[in-house]
């Protein structure tokens, strides 16, 4: 992956913001975190990864785009980003036929502004549909035009700033059958092939992704979409890659053979992205699980850089300022590599370790 001028200007305005601030003997801004001999900043994940020619992102949802000191931080420190919400089907067609994108411009106009890449997300998932659309009474001829039409506006509206669309997200049960969700129900498990090939038409250059979550390790739920992409692969569907959430939790222990797993898609013929990496804990955290924390996010690292096809690691948010584990799991949560405070916790430095040994590696080589 080539590195662009932005990635460089960046890299630059955090050396010069380190170097005015010890200037006018104020501790380093968090963005700097200014490396121990005070002098050069230390390289960014994004600037690591993007060494072995991948990336390293963050989720953001618009209303985090207010936080100015988080927003600047998620600018200089990653090099693409994911939209949590604003391009799901509520916010982008709220109303049958009437399409609003101004919230996935928000985040659009925001990545180009920091020099990120965007992952768009999502076409079609069974949650976040707009009400219209899930109350409808649909034949499957219905349900597959309103499916084609909003696939086909969004990608259309995306096409040239989005690099990755999550295509289907979540359409896999725990056990490996498809999710009855109003597609699967009305159509039958065709939309999937449908989807992609509507996608493929109004962007032949965006990268198609299925995604979904507890499919990292080897088990029935991923067995199910390598049988699934390989069944695509043959008859000629365009599929481009496979995303690992990667919604990790130190109590359910480490997703069995997660680099082979990776390794098997890859071997497909298709790119796998780490798409919604965090790792949440019960609450109180304390140094073992954080420790363990960053052990873990040290070998989701590792596994995503041994797998050439492997093309990068967003994480669900970055902070543990801004995430959606305590709504939803309460209890739970410290699960991103910065603290509420924007401070790097362990799981930074063991990302970090892992990125700059392969960056290091691939600098030999070459
Ligand atoms: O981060 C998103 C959160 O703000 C929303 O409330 C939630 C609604 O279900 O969706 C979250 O993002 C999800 C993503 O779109 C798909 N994978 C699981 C993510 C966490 O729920």
């Amino acid at each position: 992956m080539p590195r662009t001028p932005a990635h460089r200007s960046r890299v630059g305005s955090a050396a010069l913001a380190a170097a005015a601030a010890l200037l006018l003997g104020l501790a380093p801004a968090p963005a700097a975190q200014a490396g121990a001999d005070g002098e050069k900043a230390a390289p960014t994940l994004h600037e690591l990864a993007d060494r072995t020619g991948r990336y390293f992102g963050s989720a953001v949802d618009n209303p985090e785009l207010a936080d100015t000191e988080y927003a600047n931080l998620l600018g200089s420190e990653f090099g693409q980003t994911t939209a949590g919400n604003s391009m799901k089907w509520d916010a982008t067609e709220p109303r049958r036929g009437e399409f609003d994108f101004t919230q996935g411009d928000e985040i659009v106009n925001y990545a180009q502004s920091k020099g990120l890449s965007v992952r768009g997300h999502t076409l079609l998932w069974h949650q976040q549909l707009p009400d219209w659309l899930t109350s409808g009474n649909w034949t499957a001829d219905e349900l597959r035009s309103l499916l084609k039409n909003h696939i086909t506006n969004v990608v259309t509206h995306y096409k040239g700033k989005v690099v990755h669309w999550d295509v289907a997200n979540e359409i896999m049960n725990e056990d490996g059958t498809y999710r009855e969700n109003i597609f699967y129900k009305t159509i039958g498990p065709s939309y999937v092939a449908d989807a992609l090939r509507w996608a493929r038409a109004a962007d032949p250059d965006v990268k198609l992704y299925l995604n979904d979550y507890n499919v990292e390790a080897v088990g029935a739920k991923s067995d199910a979409y390598y049988t699934l992409i390989k069944r695509l692969k043959a008859d000629g569907v365009p599929v481009d890659g496979f995303g690992m959430q990667a919604h990790l939790a130190l109590q359910n222990g480490f997703p069995n053979q997660l680099r082979q797993n990776i390794q098997r898609f890859a071997d497909l013929g298709i790119d796998v992205a780490i798409t919604e990496l965090d790792i949440r804990m019960i609450l109180p955290s304390d140094t073992a699980k954080l420790a363990r924390q960053a052990d873990w996010y040290g070998q989701v690292t590792r596994a995503c850089l041994a797998v050439e096809r492997c093309v990068g690691i967003t994480t669900w948010g970055y902070s543990d300022r801004h995430s959606w584990i305590p709504g939803t799991f309460p209890g739970e949560g410290a699960a991103l590599p910065w603290d509420e405070n924007l401070r790097h916790k362990p799981a930074y430095d063991a990302i970090s370790a892992a990125l700059s040994a392969a960056a290091k590696k691939e600098d030999r080589q070459h």
